[in-house]
Parts: structure tokens; sequence; C-alpha cells
């Protein structure tokens, strides 16, 4: 649950020309408190989206928002002069003091964002045109970044997709015990113990050299991308915390992971959770028409693996937030994270289950 906060008062601490009529708690992320708020203009309403960046998951939202701050300038300059550029790239709000971030007395940093009208975020998605429009909006995200100044962007959270760690950090969870509750959580942990061979799935090809490092989005839920109201396409990519180095294809496993189950990542009926091929290959379709021209083949043999790897990597992190007291995911009743773990396991085994089948899809 958001604590309550005085918006208004935040309100007045960006440039933002209107009288603020209001806000109210916005959107499903799982990490940061995202607000819509409404102002009056010149008598005509328009929206805001201010955000509190959690302090807990990112310990230096300065250096956090220098990134977003490069990352959004760069993407503004490679749309040049489009009109409707402010709607395919975050556009920052400056604060009074010009910086890009307010810091309230608190000590809490805060952003503002112009709000992207007529499009909107999927928790679950509709169509195979959905899945493809996702995928290649993150797949040109990729793109319009390879060509970034140096230098290098900062790490907002090191070793984020290092999975041999989450791995790690799991053992470490299941050992401490600290609430008992690995006794609700056995058939979980036993799943997740029998699968450390996988962990190294895309690190092993890393750091022989054979698949590189690129500057990527690293959180491509398909929530993360906003979908156009009228015509479905990939507007603009949303939620910049994570870009920073990694694998185009953790990029390409999130969407995996959120882009072809036709259930909620929280679903509690696990057999309406699996993965669904005519969804996977509208993905590779959509990633491959943006990223297809830089992506190298020891990348494109493994974007069945990425799926499944990512989706086990998130399962890990879900099942050792449960078992830690829920601390870094916000939840909304009890035993959620095993929930969110479960159906994350669940497609694992659905992905296992067609293996063969997804690899035939994007034959080098
Ligand atoms: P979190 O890190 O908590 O996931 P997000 O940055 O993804 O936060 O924002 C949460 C939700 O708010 C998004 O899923 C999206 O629906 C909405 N949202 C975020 N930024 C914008 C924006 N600029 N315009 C419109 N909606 C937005
Ligand atoms: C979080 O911020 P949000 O809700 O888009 C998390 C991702 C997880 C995802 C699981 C910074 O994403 O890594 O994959 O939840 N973000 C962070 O739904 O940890
Ligand atoms: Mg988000």
């Amino acid at each position: 649950m958001n604590k309550p906060r005085d918006l208004q008062a935040i309100s007045t601490q960006f440039q933002i020309l209107g009288e603020f009529l209001g806000a109210e708690p916005y959107g499903t992320g799982h990490i940061n408190d995202t607000y819509c708020a409404t102002y009056d203009q010149a008598g005509v309403t328009v929206r805001y989206i201010h955000q509190r960046i959690n302090r807990t998951v990112f310990q230096n939202p300065e250096s956090l928002m220098d990134n977003i701050r490069r990352v959004t300038d760069h993407l503004r300059q490679k749309l040049g002069d489009r009109p409707d550029r402010t709607r395919r790239a975050l556009t920052l709000v400056p604060a009074r003091d010009g910086r890009v971030f307010h810091r309230d007395p608190e000590g809490e940093y805060w952003r503002t964002y112009l709000f992207i009208e007529r499009a909107r975020t999927h928790d679950v998605v509709q169509s195979p045109k959905q899945a493809f429009e996702a995928a290649k909006a993150f797949g040109q995200f990729q793109r319009l970044l390879a060509d970034m100044p140096l230098p290098r962007l900062h790490e907002t959270i090191p070793h984020f997709h290092d999975t041999p760690a989450r791995m790690a950090a799991l053992e470490k969870a299941i050992e401490a015990d600290s609430l008992g509750r690995v006794s609700n959580a056995r058939p979980e942990i036993d799943f997740a113990l029998s699968r450390r061979s996988l962990t190294t799935a895309l690190l092993e090809p890393h750091r022989r050299g054979a698949i590189p490092e690129r500057i990527t989005h690293n959180d491509t839920k398909l929530n993360n991308v906003m979908l156009d109201d009228d015509s479905q396409e990939g507007v603009c990519v949303i939620d910049l915390d994570t870009v920073m180095p990694g694998l185009a294809l953790y990029d390409f496993g999130d969407l995996v992971r959120t882009a072809t189950s036709p259930a909620l990542e929280d679903e509690r009926d696990l057999s309406k959770v699996t993965m669904r091929l005519p969804m996977y290959e509208a993905l590779v379709q959509g990633y491959l028409s943006t990223a297809g021209d830089f992506l190298l083949d020891e990348e494109r043999c493994r974007l069945a693996t990425a799926g499944k790897l990512i989706t086990f990597e998130i399962g890990l992190r879900f099942l050792t937030d449960f078992l830690s007291g829920d601390v870094y995911f916000k939840i909304h009743r009890d035993g959620h994270n095993l929930d969110r773990c479960r159906t994350q396991f669940k497609l694992v085994e659905s992905i296992e289950q067609q293996e063969p089948q997804m690899e035939r899809l994007a034959v080098v």
C-alpha cells in the first residue's frame, strides 16, 4: 500500500503550468509509487505522472535519474523532429530548480513525466498483434540506444540479471527461514533447486565472448510498454529505472514471460498458465523486425532459452521475497509472492514442454 502523501505539495516543485486538481495512485507496478495527477491548464484538463522512486530498491536515485535523463535525451535526439516525439519517448518535466527530480523533506525522490495519452499498458496480452508490437517496440528501443555516447550507464541495481546470484540469494533465504515459511513452499523450493544448471544459460556464453553486452532495458514486462489505443502500435517504452548495460536476450526473455500466457502474473488457477506458441511466434517476429539487423546468430539461437531463463529467474526472486517476508515486491494479499512464484514455475514447465517448437521458430 502507498503511504498517503501530499501530492499537491509535490506538484508545486515541478515546472508545471496550471492548477492542481487532484492525484490518484496509478498502474500496477511492483516497485515505485506512481500517481496520475490532473491539472487545469487554461481551461483544459491535462494529466501528468508523478512518481516516488523506491529507495530500498534503488540505492542511488541520483545516478538512476542521470541515466534516465541521458537515455531520454538520446531517444529524443534520435526521434528528430517527428511531431509525435513526446509520445514516443518519456519526457521528464524539470523541477523548479532545473534538476530532473525533486527531493522532499523526508529525503524521498520524486520525478514527473508528461502523461502519454491515447495509449495504455496491459497486464495480460490480448492478441498476437499486441505481442508483436510490444516486442517490436523493445527491439527498437535497443536499436536506438546502440549508439549512446560514453560514459557507460550506471548500474542502478548491480547483478540484476545474475541468475546464479539470484539462486544463491534463494539458498540463503531458505537457510535463514526467518519467518518459518520454508515449510509452505517445499514444492517450489525443490523445483528451483532442481534447475540450478539453467542459471548460467546466458552468462556462460557471455563470459566466453559469444554474446555481447549492449544497452538494454532489463524490465521489459508487457506492462512497461504503452500501446496505442486505436492501432495497438507500441508507442513508448516506459519504466526506465533499470536501463543499463545488459544482454539483449534478457529483454526478449521477459517478454516471453509476460506476453505469452493468458493468465495474470498472480493467477491462482495454474491450469490457466501456459506458453502459447502463436504469441511466442508474434514476439519473435516483432523483435526481429527491429532488432534483427544487429542481433548475432549466437543471440538468435537462444531466444527460447532466454524466455525460460528469465521466467525462472523472476520465479526465484518472488520465492526469495516470500521466504524473506515480502520486503522487495509490493504485495496486496498474504502469500502474494508465493502465488507469483507458482505462475512463473508453471510457465517454465510449459516452455520446457514446447522448447523444440519454439526453437524452430527462430532458426538462424
Ligand atoms: P513501476 O516501476 O512501479 O512498475 P512504472 O514506471 O512502470 O512503475 O509505472 C507504473 C504504471 O504507470 C505503468 O504501467 C503505466 O500504466 C503508467 N505510466 C507510467 N508512466 C506513464 C506515462 N508517462 N504516461 C502514462 N502512463 C504512465
Ligand atoms: C518489477 O517495476 P515493475 O513492476 O515494472 C521488477 C522486475 C520484475 C517485475 C516482476 C526494479 O517490475 O525486475 O521482473 O517486477 N523491477 C525491479 O513483475 O526489480
Ligand atoms: Mg513498471
